[in-house]
């Protein structure tokens, strides 16, 4: 292909996406959330989009797949960045990074006394980062999704997963009591492409720039 792929995730990343592709004069011509297909032209013959799980996007972007990628801070620091040019914070999907418990549980007293704490998390490596450098012993304990109900069934005693409204952790009787990093989604470019194909990359990588909101 002569033009470039950008791999996207549906949900908020592509909507928060939309307004950056408009910037850079690219329309898809289908909607991800009622179209079934996973690839999506649109008005540029020489801009494609693929629709992927939002863990997936580095790995496509990493292998040449896609030649960009909107990807959250999240997702990069657990897929380590490997191959990847990760020119742009784009300030969209923006949430928080938190420690989060059951109410009643006192997290700085079992902090305090060396307990070990069980850990529920998809975010394995940011989230033993974050332990370590504290010096609390933590047993992780890796899942995919709903991390909110471990501490409800007794899987875990604390969460590490991400926060935006707290509506909920408020719903489950979580609340916060660390913040590990602030969150937002960079896009991020194969390093190979960005040689080969840098006369279609650079003046979209420039327009997604200049459009990014404070
Ligand atoms: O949904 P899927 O399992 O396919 O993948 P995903 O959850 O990784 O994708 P998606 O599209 O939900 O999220 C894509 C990116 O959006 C993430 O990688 C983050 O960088 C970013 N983002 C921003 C968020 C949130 N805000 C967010 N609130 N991703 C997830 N959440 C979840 C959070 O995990 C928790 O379950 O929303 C829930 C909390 O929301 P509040 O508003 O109740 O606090
Ligand atoms: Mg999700």
């Amino acid at each position: 292909m002569t033009g470039i792929t950008i791999a996207l995730s549906k949900g908020r990343i592509f909507d928060e996406t939309l307004p950056l592709l408009a910037a850079a004069g690219i329309v898809p011509g289908d909607d991800p959330e009622s179209s079934r297909k996973l690839i999506i032209g649109t008005n540029r013959d020489d801009v494609r989009l693929v629709i992927v799980r939002a863990s997936d996007v580095p790995t496509y972007v990493q292998y040449g797949a896609a030649d960009l990628g909107i990807a959250g801070k999240d997702v990069l620091l657990e897929h380590g960045g490997n191959g990847l040019y990760q020119p742009l914070d784009l300030n969209i999907a923006r949430c928080r990074m938190m420690v989060a418990v059951p109410d009643g549980f006192d997290y700085e007293q079992a902090v305090k006394r060396g307990a070990r704490l069980r850990v529920a998390t998809k975010y394995i490596q940011t989230a033993r980062e974050h332990f370590g450098a504290k010096g609390v012993h933590v047993d992780l304990i890796k899942l995919y999704g709903s991390m909110e109900l471990a501490p409800l069934v007794g899987l875990a005693d604390a969460i590490v997963d991400l926060v935006s409204s707290g509506n909920t952790l408020k719903a489950n009787n979580l609340h916060a009591v660390e913040e590990i990093m602030a969150i937002s989604s960079r896009l991020i470019v194969n390093q190979a492409a960005l040689k080969m194909k840098r006369e279609i990359l650079q003046p979209v990588i420039d327009a997604f720039a200049a459009a990014v909101q404070p």
